[in-house]
């Protein structure tokens, strides 16, 4: 047995079957295919999630024939299954290798010249901005695009057309984070790294399933908490998750209760004197539950309403549990908690996000080493590409807003534009950008590295939607399979992944760069290159989109983040080269990369001889806020009708819609199709074994999944995956939005299970 197939068989092993008992399936080993040993090793980062995880692409007689994790990245080495099993997806010949257009609504794709799909496309978006004003044309791009590509869509569309249709998935999924983050503390973005859990002793996890959407950092944790007696891990999560399986104390509160949870951690906390308050009275303001200044005493007789013995039962979880998580979080010497989608995606995301760095700012579980909220990223380059980038409706480069017009004016310099040329109207978040795209108001859309026809919520009003005749969509992507060009009027064909240059920023503020480790097939062209010249074609000045390539859009963005907070001027194309990533603030050539923000020392943007150790820069008094935010419940919450909670998840083979992971035989096996899991309690109630067929139903539609039986559900709870492009899950779920994040809550709604 060659040892390329040891390896495979190894990691097929490891999969979700094994995942549960060995609480990770991670590969340190190269994955190699057939052909060989590499010629030259290649530096990139993994293509999928968050974490960010620095790879080498073995690469022979220009093809890719080997992956291995990255030694001097912050993932050591390491790689978890997808990231190792990257090289059949590169490889596999199921690929968008050409333009294709669709010459009327309705019927087929079918092969078209760049040259023509490009001057028709052009002209649709020219036309459409003539007659019908720059509102009339859209952007919806991904937090897996490159940072490059991001920006540069960004200036296109806001400075170039004039509008700002300018939205992207991170909407589904960081913007509860992004929201939390700035009314908290005034700028995005966590301020600790990855390096904060080898110091953490205390580890308070909820609504993430890291074991499985984050495997690397899953490992770090274990390893943390192996390595050092006494660390302590609480997960919270109404799913008893792989992640859970490790921890000390899993909390599985009713869906949606969280926030009373953690009101109730503040409770015992004060009320125990655990909090610290030489830490809040000198660094922290209190905001009342109506948005107003409060202080201290506001709080404390707000928290009232969540004394444990009441919250416990509006959780439903044993009050003893609330207790024991409120020592540890605030007694351990330090504390990290991390978070991901069952806090984000929910309508009180952002209000769940305030809560949690409530408890960090109540017990100064802030700014030293383990000790800080870090919100985990889903995609590879959310971070770095779309929240710094300010790729969304609302947000203009590194931290400006649309609505203030200073920052508009600057961005209008930086653009060399005339004045007044950036809207000053936020556009519409992803929702409503998709209902004026079925209304007609909004008529010539791009989408890009990003399959809305799966995974938006209320699939079957979005279908609608994407089915306007008078529509026209133009789909970046690189794969057939993907569902969106279903309603696609031309496709235009990729580069992918190692086959074009570009910067990734993960979850860490790490920007780290890909290089172009071998040539896209004949017809596939680098995303940038495309968009410069769709651009120049539209008319936009030849100046304006002067870029040969991602390295000239990459100065231009370092330029205009220089001198903000976010400034990483010192990162040159030549030094993401040498290094494996580097972390913002970043301001010179020298500058090693900032561990800790808002702490004198260590952030660059806090002066060297500010008088507080503390400095949250953000905020105009340079203080933290603590926020009174109430517990409201989900949008659509259980009743007699429709008596069980339904979730979504992820699970540890698949990527979202599946169209790379499913191309992996090994990882297809793992997981073959959807399912829905059940509690027994539940599926004895309803006459429901392992395996049978049941039809899940909510308000909007019905599905029909096999039962995965298993006490993951807590009782009265029922989840499905969404990678099945067979089973479109996403037509269940409801578009409530949280208003101050416009995030949909993905995470709950009512449903009712029966037998097939
Ligand atoms: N394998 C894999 N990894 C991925 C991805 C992938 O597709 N596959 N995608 C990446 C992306 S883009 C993202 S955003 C991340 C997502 O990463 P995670 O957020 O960790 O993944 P999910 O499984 O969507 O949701 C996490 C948990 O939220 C819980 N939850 C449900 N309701 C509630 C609630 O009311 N409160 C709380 N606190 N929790 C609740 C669910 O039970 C679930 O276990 O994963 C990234 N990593
Ligand atoms: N029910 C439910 N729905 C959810 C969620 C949930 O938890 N529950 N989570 C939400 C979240 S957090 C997220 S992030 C979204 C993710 O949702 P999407 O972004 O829609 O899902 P992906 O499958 O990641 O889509 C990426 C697309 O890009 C294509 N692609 C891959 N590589 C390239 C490339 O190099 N160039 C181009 N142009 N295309 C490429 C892929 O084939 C794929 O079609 O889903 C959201 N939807
Ligand atoms: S943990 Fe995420 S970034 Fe790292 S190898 Fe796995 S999928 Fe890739
Ligand atoms: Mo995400």
């Amino acid at each position: 047995m060659n040892s390329s197939r040891r390896n495979f068989l190894r990691m097929l092993a490891m999969s979700t079957a094994m995942t549960a008992a060995s609480g990770s399936g991670l590969a340190s080993l190269a994955h190699a295919s057939d052909e060989g040993k590499p010629d030259r090793w290649v530096k990139g980062v993994c293509r999928y999630c968050g974490t960010g995880c620095g790879v080498l692409i073995g690469v022979r007689d220009g093809k890719a024939v080997a992956i291995k994790g990255d030694p001097h990245n912050h993932n050591a080495g390491l790689l978890c299954l997808k990231g190792s099993m990257l090289l059949p997806v590169l490889n596999s010949p199921e690929r968008v290798t050409r333009p294709m257009i669709r010459r009327q609504k309705g019927g087929e794709l079918e092969p078209v010249s760049w040259d023509e799909a490009l001057e028709l496309m052009a002209g649709k978006f020219r036309e459409s901005i003539d007659r019908f004003g720059p509102d009339s044309v859209a952007w919806y791009g991904s937090g897996q695009c490159l940072t490059e590509e991001s920006y540069l869509a960004n200036k296109i569309f806001k400075g170039g057309f004039g509008t700002n249709n300018v939205e992207g998935n991170p909407r589904l999924c960081m913007a509860s984070a992004v929201g939390g983050y700035t009314t908290s503390f005034g700028k995005d973005e966590p301020m600790g790294t990855y390096a904060d859990i080898d110091s953490a002793s205390c580890f308070f996890i909820i609504g993430s399933n890291t074991s499985e959407a984050h495997p690397v950092l899953f490992r770090r944790i274990a390893r943390r908490r192996q390595s050092a007696p006494g660390v302590k891990i609480i997960v919270a999560d109404p799913r008893r998750t792989n992640t859970s399986r490790i921890a000390d104390m899993h909390i599985a509160f009713r869906p949606g209760t969280d926030l009373a949870l953690m009101h109730s951690m503040a409770w015992v906390i004060i009320h125990e004197e655990l909090d610290n308050a030489r830490f809040w009275q000198r660094y922290v303001n209190f905001m009342g539950p109506d948005g107003k200044p409060a202080d201290f005493d506001a709080y404390r007789a707000f928290l009232e309403d969540y004394r444990p013995e009441r919250a416990a039962k509006l959780c439903n979880i044993p009050e003893e549990q609330i207790y024991e998580a409120a020592r540890l979080f605030a007694e351990s010497p330090a504390t990290m908690s991390l978070w991901c989608m069952g806090i984000n995606q929910r309508v009180q995301g952002v209000a769940a996000n305030n809560l949690i760095h409530n408890l960090h700012l109540l017990t100064g579980q802030i700014g030293r080493p383990g000790a800080t909220p870090f919100s985990l990223t889903g995609q590879p380059n959310a971070c770095g590409g779309v929240r710094d980038g300010g790729v969304l409706s609302h947000l203009l480069p590194a931290g400006r807003a649309v609505a203030n017009p200073k920052h508009r004016a600057e961005m209008e310099k930086l653009w060399g534009l005339p004045e007044g040329r950036i809207s000053d109207k936020p556009g519409p978040h992803t929702m409503a950008m998709f209902e004026a795209l079925g209304r007609g108001d909004i008529r010539c859309m791009i989408i890009c590295e990003t399959n809305p026809a799966q995974t938006l919520p209320n699939l079957n009003k979005i279908e609608k939607c994407l089915s306007n005749p008078e529509s026209f969509i133009v789909s970046i992507e690189a794969f057939p399979d993907a569902i969106t060009l279903r309603y696609a009027d031309l496709v235009l064909a990729p580069a992918f992944w190692c086959e074009r240059d570009g910067v990734y920023g993960c979850g860490e503020r790490r920007y780290s760069l890909t290089e172009k480790a071998v040539e896209p097939p004949a017809q596939c062209r680098p995303t940038v290159n495309t968009l410069v010249e769709f651009a120049r074609r539209a008319g936009l000045p030849p100046e304006f989109v002067n870029f040969r390539n991602a390295e000239d859009v990459w100065n231009e963005w370092r330029m205009v983040a220089r001198g903000t907070t976010y400034d990483f001027w010192g990162m040159t194309r030549e030094r993401l080269r040498r290094e494996s990533g580097l972390i913002w603030p970043c301001p010179d050539e020298n500058h090693p990369g900032t561990d800790m923000r808002y702490v004198r020392g260590h952030d660059p943007m806090v002066p060297a001889d500010h008088p507080n150790r503390y400095f949250f820069y953000g905020l105009p008094d340079g203080k933290a806020l603590i926020w009174m935010r109430p517990y409201k419940g989900a949008a659509e919450e259980p009743d007699q009708e429709y008596p069980l909670y339904l979730t979504s998840m992820r699970v540890i083979d698949h990527w979202h819609t599946g169209t790379m992971t499913m191309k992996v035989p090994e990882l297809r096996k793992a997981n073959p199709a959807a399912f829905v899991e059940i509690n027994p309690e539940d599926a004895e109630r309803a006459g429901i074994a392992h395996d049978d067929m049941v039809v899940v139903e909510t308000r909007r539609d019905s599905l029909t999944l096999p039962a995965r039986v298993s006490d993951t559900c807590r009782p009265g709870l029922v989840a499905v995956p969404f990678f099945d492009a067979t089973k479109l899950v996403n037509k269940l779920f409801l578009d409530a939005t949280d208003p101050a994040s416009r995030e949909p809550e993905y995470k709950i709604c009512a449903a009712r299970i029966r037998k097939a």
